[in-house]
């Protein structure tokens, strides 16, 4: 049986990511590392919490010893770093967690994988790093040439982590590989974030604050493909190689919130325009040629089919978002895993 590490699997993606190894990789032991910070929900995992090949531990990946205490007892095969802190408009107002976790931790995640016999290493980034794309020039995507050029604290604190990456690969030849997604939706995702705020806000009748114009673009991809992605990388990517993972499926942030507004039979005047994210990415779109290519991935969830299943997902899950929206939900670890658990895992 193989160990798989997963970082940050108490939020959105990797809590994903898990399920998915959990059905398609029912041979593997899944060890969950997960500081449980704001984003983090361990409430998500409660299905898996019992099962005996899956261990939750309560660790800051910034943490030397704790993560290699966690390897000493371990001995993991893979290490999949989905950790991270990873709100843009977080990261305008403080920079300094991103930094610390976004670059130091994948630093501290990679030594222990260097002293612990080379541990394979997939670093999970994202599109962001390319900057933006401009809005008339639909002809153009990122490709993995595509230079690094950051708007963002957080887009900059992940290219960090990338430079990092590619370097632990060429000087001490760890055997990692990155990939950069475009934007995920799906269940389990965090309400700050576009998708889910403004489905529940809508749900409660509040205001939809929609930025600048709404005119921004994003490349949108159901969270479960993008598993699927990372899992063919993991298993049969070519190691020190960037892949960018998206499916061609652009959306004006405002052509979003009416789709949510219109699925939930609400009004349009919910939508309020407020003051621009500073530095606003206004394009993103990625080529996923390579990733097509090499490894025969594509996407396979459509849109309009995707996005009817998130709202119903959040619609029949108002036990999941409804304590976080209340902030109920920062308590349920301790309520329900504190005596039995601890801080450093069962
Ligand atoms: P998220 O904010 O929902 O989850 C992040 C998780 O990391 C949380 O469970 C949190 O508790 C944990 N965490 C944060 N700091 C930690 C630390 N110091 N030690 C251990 N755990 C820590 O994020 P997400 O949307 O699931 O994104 C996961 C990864 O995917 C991130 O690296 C992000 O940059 C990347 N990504 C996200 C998207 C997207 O659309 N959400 C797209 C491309 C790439
Ligand atoms: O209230 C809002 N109103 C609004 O207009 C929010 C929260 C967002 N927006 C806009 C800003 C963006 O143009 O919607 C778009 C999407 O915003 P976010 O959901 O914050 O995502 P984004 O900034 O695009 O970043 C996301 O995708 C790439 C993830 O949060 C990152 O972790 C990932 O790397």
């Amino acid at each position: 049986m193989k160990t798989i590490f997963v970082t940050g699997g108490a939020g959105f993606i990797g809590s994903n990511f898990i399920f998915h190894m959990r059905s398609a990789h029912p041979e593997y032991r899944i060890v969950c590392l997960d500081k449980l910070t704001y984003a983090g929900n361990i409430s998500t995992l409660k299905d898996i919490m019992e099962d005996e090949n899956f261990r939750f531990c309560r660790v800051d990946i910034c943490n030397r010893d704790a993560v290699n205490r966690l390897f000493d007892e371990e001995r993991p095969d893979i290490v999949v770093n989905f950790a991270a802190e990873s709100h843009v408009d977080r990261s305008i107002e403080d920079p300094s967690v991103f930094l610390q976790t976004n670059i130091m931790g994948t630093g501290v995640l990679m030594d222990a994988c260097r002293s612990h016999g080379n541990v394979r290493f997939h670093q999970v980034s994202t599109d962001e790093v390319y900057g933006d794309l401009p809005l008339d020039r639909p002809d153009l995507f990122f490709t993995e040439e595509t230079p690094i050029h950051t708007s963002s604290p957080y887009s900059s604190s992940k290219a960090g982590a990338d430079l990092l990456v590619l370097a632990y690969y060429r000087t001490y030849g760890l055997p990692v590989t990155i990939s950069r997604c475009s934007n995920n939706y799906g269940p389990y995702h965090f309400p700050e974030k576009l998708i889910p705020l403004m489905i529940i806000n809508a749900l409660n009748d509040k205001p939809l604050p929609v930025y600048g114009e709404g005119l921004n673009v994003r490349d949108w991809l159901y969270v479960e493909d993008h598993c699927r992605a990372i899992d063919l990388i993991i298993h049969k990517g070519r190691l020190g190689e960037v892949y960018n993972v998206g499916g061609h499926n652009e959306m004006r942030n405002i052509d979003i919130v009416k789709l949510i507004v219109h699925a939930l039979g609400k009004s349009e005047e919910l939508i309020t325009y407020v003051t621009d994210r500073k530095g606003h990415d206004l394009r993103y779109a990625i080529d996923p040629a390579k990733i097509h290519a090499e490894l025969g991935w594509l996407p396979e969830t459509k849109f309009a089919y995707g996005i009817q299943k998130t709202i119903q997902w959040y619609l029949t899950h108002q036990d999941w978002w409804e304590p976080i929206v209340s902030g109920d939900y920062m308590n349920y670890y301790e309520q329900m895993y504190g005596d039995r658990l601890g801080h450093s895992g069962r």
